[in-house]
């Protein structure tokens, strides 16, 4: 059978037509997968904590870790201070009649202890003790605290001869230390923070108690009294919000993904009243197109750029989603990011860092090509929708993540190459399509010379 040049022309662009579509287009992407990846970080920050006996006030300090996926637990660190709850007379005239809360202020309106005689000889003696509950104050675990300061302001009304010390309790080694000292006749002050191991100190099995001691004796035979004006601990510690069952699902359309990341935010057990501002941190906070935030079902307010409040955080269930592009930044640890836009299927950035950073990028398939100061970059790996991309900074630079090959195609609304760009080497495609078709068409020869014969 003969074969016409027309019907082997029509044959071969057909094939052709065929083959070309299946060399360019992008692999198949898996919808609605889900990612271990969260694209952002947690910090909690404790807004107060309830008033409650001998509390004089609260101070937040700092973050001192944010909660990601890989480790989710958030950490800070704030001060309480607080006076004494409790007090007992061990050597004084009983009858004290000024209430323990004269030590809440100092306003020379003091709590006051007289001297006792020890029949029989020339010693006045007062001997009492203070106790500061701190688990009364939520800091229910000795080794929270991470530094104590003692203040107390106080005088005598005669300089006795023999003792006149403050000291603190160390219920390891069972014994008092002396802290300091209330020698003046006049208003005086005093204050420690060498405490060594603070909890040493701290009687956990007490309710976490610290015991204080007011020691003070003359050999004169005079009467004197002890006023104390003000207590004051200033406990600084560390309090540690956790985040648990995270679970993050993608939804995605044609050029965006709407990201449900749902999980549990638990403060310490016996933690209540607590109220909290939840931070959520980014690196594609600018790529946001919208954001909501549901806590135990209720929508919150967001505040700019990212944050909410959880009042009396015990444990709930928070839903986040937001909506991204299709490709963009879940980490990028150490990095300052500026310009971040998404732009016919091209994820852009200037970064700016010093030494090794990573940078992670969702993305649903293997990316086209990355380019760095428009020059190819290949230190990358893709793996479960993560992009990895591993940089040597000293300086800024460009970064431009191409989703597909910078050429129209059919049926997806697609990247022309950019007028900056460099064109990016294309010559697997190429080369492949050359063989692709030098085979078929030696197919043809030989199906055409056989025909011949
Ligand atoms: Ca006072």
């Amino acid at each position: 059978m003969k074969i016409s040049k027309a019907r082997l022309t029509s044959l071969l662009l057909l094939l052709l037509l065929g083959i070309i579509p299946l060399l360019s287009f992008p692999p198949m992407q898996t919808f609605g997968e889900a990612t271990t990846l969260s694209c952002g970080t947690f910090a909690v920050k404790l807004d107060a904590v309830p008033n409650t006996t001998g509390y004089l006030g609260f101070t937040w300090n700092n973050f001192v870790s944010n909660a990601s996926t890989a480790s989710p637990n958030c950490t800070q660190r704030v001060m309480q201070t607080v006076s004494v709850d409790k007090n007992k007379t061990v050597h004084a005239d009983p009858g004290i009649t000024t209430p323990l809360n004269k030590t809440y202020a100092l306003d020379y309106d003091a709590y006051e202890v007289s001297a006792w005689n020890e029949t029989g000889n020339l010693n006045w003696l007062t001997e009492f003790e203070f106790n500061a509950t701190l688990k009364d104050h939520y800091i229910l675990d000795e080794s929270w605290i991470k530094d104590l300061n003692v203040t107390i302001y106080g005088n005598s009304t005669l300089q006795p001869d023999t003792t006149d010390t403050v000291e603190a309790y160390n219920f390891t080694s069972s014994s008092w230390l002396a802290i300091g000292h209330l020698n003046s006749t006049t208003r005086t002050s005093m204050t420690n923070s060498s405490f060594g191991t603070i909890a040493d100190f701290i009687d956990q099995t007490n309710n976490n108690t610290f015991y204080l001691r007011i020691l003070l004796n003359d050999t004169t035979d005079t009467d004197f009294t002890v006023h104390i004006d003000y207590v004051e601990l200033k406990v600084t510690y560390e309090l540690t919000v956790t985040l648990d069952n995270w679970g993050i699902a993608m939804a995605i359309d044609t050029d965006t993904v709407t990201r449900s990341e749902s999980l549990t935010f638990n403060a310490p057990s016996d933690i209540s009243g607590h109220n909290f501002t939840i931070y959520f941190n980014t690196p594609s906070q600018t790529l946001l197109t919208s954001k909501s935030v549901t806590v135990n079902g209720v929508q919150k307010s967001i505040s700019a750029p990212f944050s909410f409040e959880i009042t009396n955080l015990v444990s709930n269930t928070t839903l986040m989603v937001l909506t991204l592009p299709i490709i963009h930044i879940v980490e990028a640890s150490g990095i300052t990011l500026s310009n971040l836009k998404y732009q016919t299927a091209v994820l852009s950035f200037d970064a700016e860092a010093t030494s090794n950073k990573t940078i992670k990028v969702y993305t649903t398939s293997t990316p086209f090509g990355v380019y760095v100061d428009n020059q190819k970059w290949v230190d990358i790996s893709w793996s479960a929708n993560i992009l990895t991309i591993n940089y040597d900074f000293g300086s800024t630079h460009r970064f431009d993540i191409y989703r597909y090959g910078p050429s129209p195609r059919r049926g997806v609304t697609t990247p022309t190459a950019p007028t900056t760009f460099v064109a990016p080497e294309v010559a697997l495609p190429i080369t492949q399509a050359l063989i692709v078709i030098g085979v078929i068409g030696f197919v043809v020869l030989i199906y055409v010379k056989r025909k011949r014969k």
